[in-house]
């Protein structure tokens, strides 16, 4: 499908407020994908679709994700991950994109995962720091972005982890594995220092 007929599909799903924070995705994903070498044209296509199950009911989410999914395990967590993995069924059963790295950067976009791809990375990071974004702790993420993906992540993520736990939440297993992932690759990176 053209990604003029999604970006119309997407709009009609969306109100407005998700709309508008779903078109900075995309200018920050594209730019990202840019600075650090991913492909900007897929960054595009997922982060236009990211959000796109986020306000489905909770049974729509779980019958796309048992019908359409490979892995289930996010059932047993937050709610709130549900929305990658039935975007994901979506992207591809409705949308017919066939691309695996499109889809898994909308799969895991609010998760992480261990061994994430830049472009997982890119989409992750763009959620978190996109300009119409504006919670406490935003500039400190967009800070720590400068420095690289995994550094902006680790930030995003530690905030997350630290809310839930706050609020006596479970925490996705995937989540903490995706954040130790990211402090290898950063100190692989940068020759052991976070
Ligand atoms: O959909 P958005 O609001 O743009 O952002 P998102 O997809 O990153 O996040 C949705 C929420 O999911 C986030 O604010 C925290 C919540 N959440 C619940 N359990 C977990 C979790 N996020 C992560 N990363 N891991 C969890 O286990
Ligand atoms: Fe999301
Ligand atoms: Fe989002």
């Amino acid at each position: 499908m053209k990604i003029e007929l999604i970006r119309r599909e997407v709009e009609k799903e969306l109100p407005r407020k998700r709309w508008v924070h779903t078109m900075g995705v995309v200018q920050s994903a594209m730019q990202l994908a840019r600075q650090h070498g991913a492909d900007s044209e897929k960054a595009e296509l997922a982060a236009l679709l990211h959000d796109y199950a986020k306000y489905w009911t909770a049974d729509k989410m779980e019958t796309m994700i048992r019908k359409y999914e490979a892995d289930q395990d996010v059932l047993h967590y937050e709610i709130e991950l549900w929305h990658g993995p039935a975007a994901a069924a979506a992207a591809r059963i409705q949308f017919q994109i066939t691309d695996s790295a499109v889809l898994d950067a909308i799969r895991y976009h609010t998760s992480g995962r261990v061994g994430m791809s830049t472009l997982e990375k890119v989409v992750c990071l763009a959620d978190y720091i996109e300009h119409n974004r504006d919670y406490d702790g935003v500039e400190h993420i967009r800070a720590c972005a400068e420095q690289g993906l995994e550094c902006g992540l680790i930030a995003g993520l530690d905030q997350t982890l630290t809310f839930l736990i706050r609020k006596g939440k479970k925490v996705f297993p995937q989540t903490i594995l995706a954040r130790n992932f990211l402090i290898d690759e950063w100190k692989a990176r940068n020759g052991g220092s976070l």
